[in-house]
Order: C-alpha cells, then sequence, then structure tokens
C-alpha cells in the first residue's frame, strides 16, 4: 500500500507550510528557518536521487544561511567534485519542495526517477554539515528523516564552513583516482591548507598581524583550528587576532559584524579598535565570503573587496606564471559580474593585460566562466569567489623544468598555491591566507594593494516594485529588456555623466530590484543612482 511507502510516512511529520512556494536560488533554499522543514527534508531525497544517478558519487547537503540574520536558515546541495548544483537540477529541486502533499511528493519523487532513468538499485550516499545556527540541528533531523526513508548511506560532519563540505565532498569523490584533491577530513584540509601557506609564503615576512572579524559564525571556531596548524608568529609565521567569534550565543552570528556587514555599511563592525594601517578582515557567517578593510591614519575607511582580491590575486599569479617560464602556456583571466568597480575592469585589461568576462550573479555562473580559462580568477564584489586551475594547467605547472633559479622559485610558489586555493568555491580561511602570501611577497601592507587602482565612487540601492520579474536582463545583466523602453531612458541618463554606468536586475534572493550607479564623482554617482531609481518606480 503506498500509504506504507517510508517516504510518505517520514513526510507526514515535515508538512509543506501551506501557500508557500519554494525556489531553489542562487543559494538554494533560504528564508525564515522555521519554515524550512518540510524543504530540507525533500532536499534529502533530491540528493539521494541525485547520488544514485551519479552511481552512488557522494553529493553534500549543507545548512546554512551564510549571512542572513540568525532566525534565517538555508539548505543546498554540493555536486561531486565540490561545485554547485547542477542549473537542471534545481529545477527539480524546486518542483519537490513545491508538492502539495506527501502522496504529491512521492509521485514526483518517483516520476524523477523513471524520467531521468536513475537505476533505484544504485546506492545513494550523502555527506551533510550545517552552520552554527539554533535552527541547524532541528533541521539535521529532517534532513536524517529524508536520508532513511530514501535508504541512503550518509556520514554527518556536524558543525563545518561551507567551502570545507565542499572540499571534502570532492576528495571523497576522487579518493584513489589521478584526481586526488585530499584526505577527506577537517583535518585534511587543515593539514593540505597549512603546508601550501608554509610553501607558498618560503622565506617572507608578514608586516604585523592580521584581525579577523569571524561573524560569530562557524569561521570562528575553523579559523581558531586552522591557526593550530599554521606556524606561530614567533617562529616567523602570521599573527592572526580571531575576533567576532562567539558562537554561544547564536543571536549574536551576523550582528554588527562580518563580512556582509562591512561591504553593506563601508564601515568596520563597532567592535573593531584597529590602528591605522591595520590590516583588517571580516568572513561572513558560513565563511565563504572575505572582505580585507582598514583605517587611514586620518581616519578615512578603506575597504578591499572581492574585486581587490580579484587583482591581487590576478597580479600575481600572472606574474608567477610569467617569472616561471610559463608566461605563454598558462593564460591568466578574470571573471567578474556587472556589481565589479569599472576600475577595477580597466586596471586589469589596460594595466595587467588580463582578459576579463562579465557573468550574471550568482557564483556558479562565476564559476563555470572561470574553468574556461587556463587559471581562472573569479570573485563577486561581495568578496566571495576562488582560483580555479585546469587540468592542462596543473599538468603544465607540475612538469616544467625550470630554466634558472628564478624560474625554480616563482614555480615553487605557483605549485604551492595550486594547493592553498580551495578550488571547489570560494572559500574564505584558504583566500586570506592567499591575501597573506601575495602581501608577503610583495612586501605591501593594505595601503600599497588599495594603491594599485582608485574605485570609481558607486551606489548600490534597492527598490522595491510591485513585481520583480518584469524586469528582465541580457548581456550578463547589464541591459533591460523589460519593460520596454526603460533601457533606453537609463541609456540617456548614463551619457550625461562622466564615466557613467548604471544598471537595473531582479533580485534573485530578495523581493526587489537593485539599482547599481558609478560615475566619476561621489556627488553624480548618487545622483545617477537616484534618477535611474525614479525611471524603475
Ligand atoms: P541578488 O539578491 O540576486 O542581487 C545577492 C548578491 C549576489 C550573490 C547572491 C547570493 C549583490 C548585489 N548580490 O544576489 O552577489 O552573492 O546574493 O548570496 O551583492
Ligand atoms: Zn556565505
Amino acid at each position: 500500500m503506498t500509504s506504507q511507502n517510508p517516504i510518505v510516512l517520514a513526510s507526514a511529520k515535515y508538512p509543506k507550510p501551506a501557500e508557500r512556494t519554494f525556489q531553489y536560488g542562487t543559494a538554494g533554499f533560504r528564508m525564515k528557518a522555521s519554515l524550512l522543514d518540510s524543504v530540507v527534508y525533500r532536499v534529502g531525497l533530491l540528493a539521494a536521487l541525485r547520488s544514485r544517478k551519479l552511481n552512488g558519487q557522494r553529493i553534500g547537503v549543507m545548512i546554512t544561511a551564510s549571512h542572513n540574520p540568525p532566525e534565517d536558515n538555508g539548505v543546498k546541495l554540493v555536486d561531486p567534485m565540490g561545485e554547485m548544483l547542477e542549473g537542471s537540477w534545481e529545477t527539480y529541486a524546486t518542483t519537490l519542495a513545491n508538492a502539495p502533499s506527501d502522496q504529491a511528493l512521492l509521485e514526483i519523487y518517483d516520476k524523477l526517477t523513471s524520467d531521468l532513468n536513475i537505476k533505484t538499485e544504485n546506492k545513494a550516499r550523502v555527506v551533510f554539515a550545517r552552520d552554527t545556527r539554533a535552527s541547524g540541528p532541528r533541521l539535521v533531523s529532517a534532513l536524517l528523516a529524508a536520508l532513511e526513508a530514501s535508504g541512503t548511506e550518509y556520514t554527518d560532519y556536524k558543525l563545518l564552513t561551507t567551502p570545507q563540505l565542499h572540499y571534502i565532498t570532492r576528495c571523497l569523490n576522487t579518493k584513489s583516482t589521478p584526481y586526488e584533491y585530499g584526505e577527506p577530513t577537517e583535518q585534511g584540509y587543515y593539514q593540505k591548507i597549512a603546508a601550501a601557506f608554509k610553501a607558498a609564503t618560503g622565506t617572507r615576512k608578514f608586516n604585523g598581524p592580521v584581525t579577523v572579524d569571524c561573524a560569530n559564525g562557524v569561521g570562528g571556531p575553523k579559523l581558531r583550528e586552522l591557526i593550530k596548524y599554521l606556524s606561530s608568529a614567533s617562529e616567523g609565521g602570521l599573527e592572526i587576532k580571531v575576533v567576532n567569534d562567539n558562537v554561544v550565543e547564536p543571536e549574536r552570528l551576523n550582528h554588527q559584524c562580518g563580512a556582509d556587514f562591512v561591504k553593506t555599511n563601508q564601515r568596520p563592525p563597532p567592535s573593531s579598535h584597529a590602528a591605522p594601517s591595520a590590516r583588517c578582515a571580516s568572513l561572513d557567517g558560513d565563511a565563504d565570503r572575505l572582505m580585507y578593510y582598514f583605517n587611514d591614519s586620518d581616519s578615512s575607511f578603506h575597504l578591499l573587496d572581492g574585486d581587490r582580491i580579484a587583482t591581487l590575486a590576478a597580479l600575481f599569479i600572472g606574474d608567477l606564471a610569467r617569472n616561471a617560464g610559463l608566461g605563454e602556456k598558462i593564460k591568466v583571466g578574470v571573471v567578474q559580474t556587472a556589481y565589479a568597480n569599472g576600475a577595477s575592469t580597466s586596471y586589469i585589461t589596460q594595466d595587467l593585460r588580463l582578459p576579463v568576462v562579465c557573468t550574471p550573479t550568482g557564483v556558479k555562473h562565476l564559476h563555470h566562466a572561470a574553468t574556461r580559462f587556463d587559471v581562472g580568477v573569479y570573485f563577486e564584489a561581495n568578496g566571495h569567489g576562488t582560483v580555479v586551475f585546469s587540468d592542462l594547467a596543473l599538468k603544465r605547472i607540475g612538469k616544467y623544468e625550470p630554466q634558472s633559479p628564478a624560474q625554480a622559485s616563482a614555480l615553487d610558489t605557483l605549485r604551492a598555491l595550486t594547493a592553498l586555493i580551495n578550488q571547489t568555491v570560494g572559500d574564505a580561511l584558504s583566500d586570506l591566507l592567499l591575501v597573506e602570501v601575495i602581501l608577503a611577497h610583495k612586501a605591501w601592507g593594505p595601503k600599497e594593494w588599495h594603491l594599485t587602482y582608485t574605485d570609481l565612487p558607486n551606489r548600490l540601492g534597492r527598490i522595491e516594485v510591485a513585481d520583480r520579474n518584469i524586469f528582465k536582463t541580457t548581456d550578463a545583466e547589464r541591459k533591460l529588456e523589460s519593460p520596454p523602453g526603460v533601457q533606453a531612458q537609463i541609456d540617456a541618463l548614463v551619457g550625461k555623466y562622466k564615466n557613467g554606468r548604471s544598471f537595473v536586475r531582479a533580485s534573485g534572493t530578495e523581493e526587489a530590484v537593485r539599482v547599481y550607479a558609478e560615475a566619476a564623482t561621489r556627488g553624480e554617482a548618487d545622483d545617477l543612482a537616484a534618477k535611474v531609481a525614479d525611471v524603475v518606480k
């Protein structure tokens, strides 16, 4: 009898809230944690299907809402190589999440099984972890119910950063293959990163400590753990001062701290008392975003965001490849979104002479575009990004015989970077050490880094509209094709401002439309943003 089906029986304990429509977006499912039990249960079923479809490869499930407030939570799937879930499966996630009843859920599950030719006799294997939110354990029980009901083998990695789960997923699926990525454990992650950091730093010295604000999230305890694997400051290693690492009081998560706070408010967390020119960094709630910043001697605040991390990495890796004698064999490219500051794009194309590709918002788009370069550097302005090396580039870097001591030294550093950088996904801990290596090599402080180019003043606004879905874009979200006529009005406005640029798009994560504008001066950027907003309202 169907009603005895374990999927139906367990689903009855996690009823879908009526009148709610869920959508798997750029960040998976994310909302108030109280609404998520049925969603997590159903995501568990999808993870089982995905693993069976891929012949029992491990699929990751991460329970987190990143930089959102403490009462929110979310869930997303990780594909076998540690990448984001393949696009076509996002639709299946949405369909399962919206099944109106337990019975309808089973019917969709069975239909997906047959439509996708999933062999039911295949093993299903899932690994999962969560951030420090209070709702995490409850949502884990919903996930477990789905894994049990679908006959899935699973491992609970408990508390991890999102990028750690991506790392472990890839390690598990590549174990004993030529593409082995590392030990599939949290310790393995620290060991790999720490050894690579040491090798990449060589004999260079760090210019004082870096203070890291951990958003009172899972990044705090994990950074403290990582530090145990690094050389101490007294041994010539990097001094990392950990702040905002209170995970005992969950309501402090992302509150007045963290990468999103710093980026949105353009100021340090109020708890920060950093000295002038001291290096400061902020992680977000699941440690996949990173922001650097410093106060100048005149107390002016300077943000070194994802664009700055991307340009720094591209500059350094491009130079290393050339100095190693691989300049012709390894082409470095950068991927950005329309939110990247125009000055960063000019710096990359004109000063670094590297190609730039622009993609729609959402790291999966950037990641995908980055894999088309030998070495693809990608970051969203909000600090989420990484560097990916193609198999060919890794082979060339691994096999090349240096022709001089200078080439050998550059090659050693480049090899170390391929292990230091988490190539599965943006990883704030790995990116932090990458930035520190580069600054140490260049003997730069944040000021010198900031001097590489001058940002164009810009403004990002959020407008609530009746229906954001009428705003349809083209050209990597830089132009509106609907509503008709709006783009022509924006173009006419932009034309009136020196270095003017503006675009409008519907948010993928909020019921709102975003307006971005930049121009030669602060006044003009604000004015342009306000005028474009008037067109949209
Ligand atoms: P939306 O809401 O689609 O603009 C935001 C961020 C993205 C990305 C996603 C996922 C901006 C302007 N947008 O997307 O960069 O990080 O959230 O978290 O920062
Ligand atoms: Zn995050």
